[in-house]
């Protein structure tokens, strides 16, 4: 695979960028290597500077549902543009986009727009610790929230798990005040929530993780957390930025039938461009500014280009039957990748809700991130590789999700299966 001008470019980008990378997880570090600097993108496929084309599995972490460069969104934000890029003023558009929020998601009334996920979920913590008064925030190991301080936070030792910051930078008082528990196991949330539930503002969680590659929730978790939040009068935040609209028009909540107090969303409400949000029920987004005291803002907030795009993507995802193709589509492929680690014989476990999926080449049944951990990330390193050369792009970590288009075809997905079968074998030797 010719990779010069790529090569080419990634020293100039360290020049100018730390690492040459505006994301750390593009730097290709967990696969070795250096970055492809894409040129271009149209449906399933990306094509790097240096002509090579791909499948592409990553969709920009999530957003492209309808895959790159769909022309109706392309032509929405176009249109808008043609009006003007940002007025910093209030905008049909992002009326338009919230009702459709509200209408798809169900525990959310009031939706406030900001810019990126990290920013929904900032914004849900400050807005659920100004309602209770209190300080503590539960997450779940291997659960990634965005990069806001209190969610940069690792377990610390001991009993009560008493979070130490992730990175320098982060404040020590802060980051106590963050305590993380195993995903999927509900006897230490109710042993935490005995010991400490008073003092918890909120409880925020992937409801289903998909930042240490995809779990799904065990039965009982998520009404677990929704009952011990309840009981102890802390919110429940459902960080949604992956799931909403992924797995279902009502995101995760829809699926799992449960109300959590409030949403994060991002990805796909802004259609490949920057968009977060955050919502919940009136009572508890009226305590956000203007109208409640809770501040928060921001200067491209509701943008009118993103609100463009978003306002597309959710009519596309409104037809009938959308949900049903990609989870056909995405049965497909990871049935077709699964035969070929069984009759090869390599150890591998697949998670898949809808069209998000990951394959963990380990023999342990996954359910936290210590499952996740005994993963093989050199033979995944191999294997990226490998695909990479069939042209094949999947997320350049094990511990990220892969994501289905209702782009890509019957023969993108026969090739892609067919494109395994060498790169385990590549893998393997
Ligand atoms: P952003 O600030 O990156 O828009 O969203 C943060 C975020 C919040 N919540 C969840 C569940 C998320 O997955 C993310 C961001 N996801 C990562 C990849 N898994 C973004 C990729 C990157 O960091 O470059």
């Amino acid at each position: 695979m010719k990779k010069e001008n790529s090569s080419k470019l990634f020293p100039r980008a360290k020049e100018v960028m730390p690492g040459g990378v505006n994301s750390p997880v593009r730097a290709f570090n967990a696969v070795g290597g250096e970055p492809l600097f894409i040129k271009s993108a149209r449906g399933s496929k990306i094509i790097d500077v240096d002509g090579n084309e791909f499948i592409d599995y990553v969709a920009s972490w999530g957003p492209l549902i309808f895959g790159h460069a769909h022309p109706s969104i392309v032509e929405a934000i176009i249109r808008q543009a043609e009006l003007g890029t940002s007025y910093g003023a209030s905008t049909e558009l992002e009326i338009e986009l919230a009702e459709k929020v509200v209408n798809a998601v169900p525990s959310i009334d009031v939706v406030r727009m900001v810019n990126s996920g990290t920013e929904a979920v900032m914004s849900a913590l400050r807005l659920a610790r100004g309602i209770t008064g209190r300080d503590k925030i539960v997450k779940f190991e291997g659960c990634y929230h965005g990069h806001g301080d209190s969610l940069l936070v690792k377990a610390g030792s001991g009993l009560v798990s008493l979070g130490i910051p992730e990175c320098p930078g982060i404040v020590s008082s802060l980051a106590e005040k963050t305590l993380n528990l195993p995903f999927n196991d509900i006897e230490a949330v109710r042993d935490l929530f005995q010991r400490e539930g008073n003092e918890v503002a909120a409880l925020i969680v992937e409801p289903i993780a998909g930042n240490m590659g995809v779990i799904p929730p065990k039965p009982g978790f998520l009404e677990a957390l929704r009952e011990e939040t309840k009981k102890a009068g802390a919110l429940l935040i459902f960080d949604e930025v992956i799931t909403g609209f992924r797995v279902s028009l009502g995101g995760a909540q829809k699926l799992f039938g449960i109300t959590p107090d409030i949403t994060c969303m991002g990805k796909i409400i802004g259609g490949g461009l920057p968009v977060g949000a955050y919502g919940g029920s009136k009572e508890v987004m009226d305590h956000i500014s203007p109208v409640g005291s809770v501040y928060q803002a921001g200067t491209l907030s509701g943008n009118p280009l993103a609100m463009a795009a978003g306002n597309v993507v959710l009519d596309l995802l409104s037809e009938p039957g959308v949900y049903d193709l990609l989870e056909d589509k995405s049965r497909k492929l990871c049935e077709g990748l699964e035969k070929n680690t069984r009759e090869l014989g390599v150890p591998a476990k697949f998670t898949r809700v809808g069209s998000m999926f990951s394959m963990f080449f380990t023999d342990e049944p996954i359910e936290n991130f210590q499952s996740v951990k005994t993963s093989d990330t050199e033979f995944f390193k191999r294997y990226f590789n490998g695909l990479l050369e069939e042209g094949i792009y999947i997320a350049p970590s094990q511990f990220e999700a892969g994501f289905m288009s209702a782009i890509h075809s019957d023969k993108e997905i026969d090739q892609t299966i067919d494109a395994s079968i060498k790169a385990l074998k590549a893998a393997d030797s």
